[in-house]
């Protein structure tokens, strides 16, 4: 207990006293004046529909609880996907609690019905005391959950523990995206990428809400997933890839794991086979599939041979046979395979480039593949090409260059994915000095891939008809991860904000700010980007 003995030290403990008495009452207002100055909602990529900063933070010690609503195990999946991602850096052990009702402090999830939020929103409500993050369903709560972890400081994004404050700006974020497809592909067939890559590659996208991951399984260099009525498209027609490299494949199981790894992260799995263009890899796998007869060619135009092994990147050389037999049984196997592993609705059965397949043979593969792929329980995606068979309302077509395909697959009630070359193939180089990538669509700066929207393309599309908007990643030039980043980083994020986030509320110099800021969390991931001279990078 103090003692006062003296007049002055009385003096001096009274005012000690009131000084005490009086930051009791307003530094409690400080510590909320210094939160509103250094935190905000600045680092979230893609940007929420609505946010309102209450000026204040929570903090996160080893003491906060980290609690989900009881009665759903997913739920408590996504609690512990937040706790891993939390715990390496912070050094603190959370563990996910199961509660019947919201705590008074810590970060509380729980479903909750919000019809405004739709099946993929969320809202995030944030106090000194207490996060509570509600969905309709649980893509709402990850996807809330990717945002909590853009609002902490980068440092959380490290592996090994961090010295730091765990702020988080309070306030109310309420968000929902605009597009239901979401897409980045990724080409394994040109180069393949094994387990580790796809699981990282699954990991970079769904940190901006991206979900769907289509696979480019095959093409006129590699095969790369088992099929096992037909069991030498890997073993031969995987073999190798782009450069004569060695290729590889998945098997069966592989695929399942990769495809519950994203499911794991609210991505949809969408294979693609690519027919009857780009199928030399299956050609050179069956000598069966080749018929011999000969190939329509542009004069003069020199082509690869098909159905031999093939390592270079030219494409359109090789096509399937309409009037061989074992073509449609060797579609079919290929197809059911495909969809017995596949949960998710959609399967791709390409159709981009069939330049010497016969125009009306054309036409008959892709009416004939859309019935094998609707008797196997799933709907069809192609390539914009598909827009000349017979598309209706239930076929998605993914644009990639022609208007014509885009307004004749709109005309027929199809949906479209919107992939433009250039603006969003990620195998574009940045400009004429990027090492990596190739150039016949655009060089395409981090500015070009993000100031777009869907409904100006293609001669202007009805917003109904979109789907949504994907990435492609094609492989001809890159082998490894590092490769895959920095194409990847910085347009990805973008990309991801224009499927996201209310064109109304994007604006490109607000933005390269927000993207400015995603620096130090890349380097705390270790992510390989491109450092783009039009952002502010702030390390
Ligand atoms: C085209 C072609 C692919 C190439 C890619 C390279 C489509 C749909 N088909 O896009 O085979 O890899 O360009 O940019």
């Amino acid at each position: 207990m103090m003692h006062f003995s003296s007049k002055a030290t009385r003096l001096f403990a009274a005012a000690f006293f009131m000084a005490s008495f009086a930051c009791l009452v307003s530094c409690k207002k400080q510590k909320a004046a210094s939160a509103e100055a250094t935190l905000s909602f600045e680092s979230v990529i893609p940007k929420p529909v609505s946010d309102t900063l209450s000026g204040s933070a929570f903090e996160l010690t080893k003491a906060t609880k980290l609690t989900v609503a009881s009665g759903s195990e997913e739920v408590k999946a996504i609690g512990q996907y937040l706790a891993d991602r939390l715990n390496p850096a912070t050094g603190f052990d959370l563990k996910v609690e199961t509660a019947e009702k919201a705590p008074e402090s810590g970060i509380y999830l729980a479903l909750n019905e919000d019809t405004a939020l739709g099946a993929e929103g969320y809202e995030v409500k944030i106090t000194e005391e207490v996060i509570t993050l509600t969905a309709n369903k649980p893509a709402g709560l990850f996807y809330g959950v990717q945002t909590l972890r853009q609002l902490l400081p980068a440092a959380i994004e490290h592996a090994v523990v961090q010295q730091g404050q765990w702020e988080i700006a309070a306030g109310t974020i309420r968000d929902y995206p605009q597009y239901a497809w979401r897409g980045a592909m990724l080409d394994v067939a040109r180069h393949f990428f094994g387990m580790e890559d796809v699981k990282r590659y699954i990991d970079l996208v769904a940190a901006y809400k991206v979900n769907v991951l289509h696979l480019h399984l095959s093409d006129d260099q590699g095969w790369r997933i088992e099929i096992k009525s037909w069991p030498k498209l890997t073993t031969e027609g995987g073999l190798t890839q782009v450069g004569g490299g060695k290729g590889g494949y998945y098997t069966q199981e592989q695929y399942k794991e990769i495809v519950a790894y994203a499911q794991s992260r609210y991505i949809t799995v969408i294979p693609e086979i690519d027919m009857p263009g780009h199928i030399n890899s299956a050609l050179a796998s069956y000598a069966e599939l080749n018929t011999g007869i000969p190939l329509k060619m542009e004069p003069g135009k020199i082509r690869p041979t098909a159905g031999k092994v093939y390592t270079g990147i030219e494409v359109g050389f090789s096509t399937l046979h309409i009037k061989n037999e074992r073509t449609f049984k060797f579609v079919d196997d290929v197809l059911r395979e495909l969809a017995a592993i596949t949960p998710g609705p959609y399967l791709h059965i390409g159709g981009d480039e069939a330049a010497v397949t016969k125009k009306e043979d054309y036409i008959a593969f892709i009416n004939k593949f859309k019935e094998m792929v609707n008797a196997h329980g799933k709907k069809m995606v192609g390539w914009e090409e598909i827009a000349q068979g017979n598309v209706d309302s239930t076929d998605a077509v993914q644009y990639w260059h022609s208007e014509k395909y885009a307004q004749l697959a709109s005309s027929k009630g199809a949906k479209l994915i919107m992939s433009p070359s250039v603006k969003v193939y990620l195998d574009m180089k940045y400009d004429s000095l990027t090492k990596l990538g190739l150039n016949w669509a655009a060089y395409i700066e981090v500015d070009d891939s993000y100031n777009w929207t869907p409904q100006s393309l293609a001669g202007e599309l009805e917003q109904k008809n979109i789907l949504g908007i994907e990435a492609p990643l094609w492989s001809e030039t890159i082998e490894n991860m590092d490769d895959i980043e920095y194409l990847l980083f910085p347009r990805l994020p973008g990309i991801a904000e224009v499927a996201w986030s209310p064109a109304a509320n994007r604006s490109w110099e607000a933005y390269r700010i927000r993207l400015g800021n995603q620096a130090k969390r890349w380097k705390a991931m270790e992510i390989n980007y491109y450092r783009s001279v039009l952002v502010p990078w702030v390390d």
